[in-house]
């Protein structure tokens, strides 16, 4: 078993994504020892930007039963392993707690009211967005939100894939609705039960922006300077 552990720790410092993303369940698998590869792992990456990698490795500890792993992020990652950055003091972490045990649907849900929230006051209550108030959004909150769904989808979610995705249709919304399952054929989604709340969806499926009252808000979204900019 030493060294089957020996070899999956190289395996996860070294492998591409595809390897360690198999490495990742194995090494929970195998008890204390498998942990402690995975907190090591952690810990020496804490310096760079969290990938979906370092994601999933999270997600194992978060979810795992161990007292050493719970003990471990509360000391070393209390606030997960993206940084709640925001210019308006606004507390990132209940969206990551959501997206930590991979409730897509309620962190959908938190995503919208941490926007609304960032909008101010008569959003929050209104519940929806004008696209005058995302315009104004600072960058670093949106960064912190999308980054939030990048590193715990495996890459798969976040406004940042959706942007993508639409830049590389020409900008094209008819054909960006069906690419992302938002829209089959002429009907559109319906929400929330048709939505799918796993990463089998497809790629940008995930976080949703309801469509009802036109294009200007995601629009706006995807033209924010959050993008070009380094996070
Ligand atoms: N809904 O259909 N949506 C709601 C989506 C549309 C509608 C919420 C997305 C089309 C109504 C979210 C799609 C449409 C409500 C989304 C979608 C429509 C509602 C909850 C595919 C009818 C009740 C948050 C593009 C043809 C609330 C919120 C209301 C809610 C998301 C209907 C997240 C991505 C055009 C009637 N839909 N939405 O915004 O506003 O309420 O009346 O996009």
């Amino acid at each position: 078993p030493a060294n089957d552990i020996d070899s999956l720790r190289l395996q996860l410092i070294a492998g591409s994504f595809q390897v360690q993303q198999q490495i990742i369940p194995q090494l929970a698998d195998l008890g204390n020892e498998g942990l402690d590869v995975l907190m090591e792992f952690l810990l020496k990456r804490r310096e760079n930007p969290a990938t979906w990698v370092d994601g999933k490795v999270y997600q194992v500890l978060y979810n795992s039963d161990a007292p050493q792993a719970k003990e471990f992020l509360f000391s070393s990652f209390p606030e997960g392993i993206v940084p709640l950055k925001s210019e308006c003091g606004i507390n990132y972490n209940p969206l990551q707690q959501l997206l930590a045990v991979q409730d897509f649907q309620a962190a959908d849900r938190m995503t919208i009211q941490k926007m609304c929230e960032l909008a101010g006051p008569t959003a929050v209550q209104r519940k929806w967005l004008y696209f005058t108030e995302v315009e104004n959004f600072p960058a670093v909150d949106l960064q912190t939100i999308n980054n939030l769904w990048v590193v715990h989808s495996e890459g798969k979610f976040g406004f940042s894939v959706q942007r993508e995705i639409w830049l590389s249709l020409g900008k094209n919304w008819d054909n960006f609705w069906p690419k992302i399952s938002w829209k089959k054929g002429n009907n559109w989604t319906r929400y929330p039960n048709e939505f799918i709340w796993d990463l089998s969806a497809p790629k940008g499926h995930l976080p949703l922006s309801n469509q009802l009252r036109g294009v200007r808000v995601i629009s706006s979204l995807f033209s924010h300077p959050a993008w070009s900019k380094n996070p």
